[in-house]
């Protein structure tokens, strides 16, 4: 009986063991796949402020606000600098980021003004691929 038990007992904490390494290689996959790299962020902006930044070279950029986890915005930044860049505005109106998607060609900036009475700030991600 005792024998029994032990068996067991040891079987399981393989199963956990197991269990575990297969989680720890999910999570790397997952993290190697979609992950991002925090490139600069704003202070906060009160209502009627901007603030802005130039996007050197190509490649997704996610745009994040600190204090409101549900605002987000995806910026594509494409071409190589060549072609004479603009200025994008874009807002932040109602707790979001306005539009939420929005195409800059490289060396091109985009300027962030908070419409909200609520302070937001503006946090650069770059999306990183695996490879
Ligand atoms: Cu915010």
């Amino acid at each position: 009986m005792r024998k029994m038990t032990l068996v067991r007992r040891s079987a399981s904490r393989a199963v956990v063991l197991v269990v575990l390494v297969i989680v720890a290689g999910l999570l790397f996959t997952a993290c190697r796949s979609s992950g991002t790299e925090r490139i600069t962020e704003s202070p906060l902006l009160a209502q009627g402020e901007s603030w802005s930044y130039v996007f050197p070279s190509a490649g997704t950029y996610e745009i994040r606000c600190s204090p409101h986890g549900g605002m987000l915005q995806t910026i594509t930044v494409s071409g190589d600098g060549s072609v004479e860049a603009g200025v994008t505005a874009a807002q932040m109106q109602d707790s979001q980021f306005a539009p939420q998607q929005l195409e800059v060609t490289a060396g091109g900036s985009v300027v962030w003004t908070n419409r909200d009475a609520t302070r937001h700030n503006v946090v650069v991600n770059r999306v990183v691929s695996a490879g």
